[in-house]
């Protein structure tokens, strides 16, 4: 019996990674009865007398699993953020921080495209970028994109985990991983997209072996466009709100409306980027318009 990760699943097949080598298995039929189905991230046991003919016998527990993309274990994610085009705005980056707290998947903001930026808009991007890092982020907002010393600082975080990559279309993050290894020569930019087009059918997922780390592409979204959140979980997903939340006069306060609030005092002395605050109250808004599901 040998201890693996999948690294890759197609047609019914699952490439095993254990000890720098790939094992092609795929699942018993008493392990399909089971009903669990394997995902690239799974750490797994397995029989294997050769690398092309191994058999998948019981799928470890998982940290987590994420829908879109299919992985298991992730504890780590790339944030890939534009600068300009598109314009950085808060709202979509302070989602996908808090969907990735939620899933208890921790976050590297990785700014790009700040070689596009005036002097100005990098400028602002700069206090922008302390101001996450202030929050309790690691954030990543080079100048020069791809600059040796932020590729090397980047790989020392992802080395060891699994990570997958988010951010909009066209954020960056195929460039990105290319740059981090060179022979990838993943798609990017038009190219990209003309491909996507025409590839509905395949249903391959796997994890790239990139700087010690098993890094997922697929640019991953849908599932956290509904943030699933119920309104007391929320304030405890924004880390520099859990830091000052002890000194609320009120336990369980939740930074809205209530009188001697931590929370709105360090929003108001600037401790507390109000861009934050001004997302979570909107996020708050959301929880309570939700319709409810039955
Ligand atoms: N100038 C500049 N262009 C970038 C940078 N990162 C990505 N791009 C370009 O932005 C476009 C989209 O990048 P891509 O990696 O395909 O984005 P993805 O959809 O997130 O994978 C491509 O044309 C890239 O060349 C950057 O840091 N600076
Ligand atoms: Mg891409
Ligand atoms: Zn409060």
């Amino acid at each position: 019996m040998k201890k693996g990760i999948i690294q890759q699943s197609l047609g019914g097949f699952y490439d095993v990674l254990c000890d720098g080598q790939i094992f092609r298995t795929r699942g018993r039929g008493n392990f399909r009865q089971k009903k669990i189905k394997p995902l690239v991230g799974d750490k797994v046991e397995f029989s294997a007398d050769d690398q092309q003919h191994g058999y998948l016998l019981k799928v470890l527990p998982r940290t987590n699993s994420l829908v879109r993309p299919p992985v298991a274990n992730v504890d780590l994610a790339v944030v890939v953020t534009a600068v300009v085009q598109p314009r950085f705005t808060p709202n979509l980056l302070d989602r996908q921080l808090v969907a990735l707290a939620k899933s208890k998947i921790t976050p590297v903001i990785y700014f790009s495209k700040t070689d596009l930026a005036t002097t100005e808009e990098y400028r602002q991007i700069t206090a922008v970028a302390d101001g996450y890092r202030h929050a309790g982020y690691q954030v990543l907002s080079g100048r020069k994109p791809f600059s040796t010393e932020q590729l090397a600082q980047l790989k020392a975080v992802l080395s060891g985990h699994v990570v997958t990559m988010m951010g909009q279309t066209g954020a960056g993050k195929s460039t990105l991983l290319n740059h981090l290894d060179s022979r990838l020569q993943l798609a990017t930019g038009e190219i990209s997209q003309a491909l996507k087009r025409g590839r509905h059918t395949t249903r391959k997922v796997s994890l790239l072996d990139v700087a010690g780390a098993l890094i997922a592409d697929t640019p991953g979204f849908s599932s956290y466009e509904d943030l699933s959140i119920d309104a007391e979980t929320l304030p405890q997903l924004f880390p520099e709100m859990v830091k000052v939340a002890p000194q609320c006069r009120f336990r369980g306060c939740r930074h809205l409306k209530e009188p001697g609030c931590a929370v709105k005092d360090a929003v108001a002395s600037g401790t507390i980027m109000k861009s934050r605050y001004e997302d979570y109250v909107a996020f708050q808004q959301m929880i309570a318009n939700r319709k409810p599901k039955y």
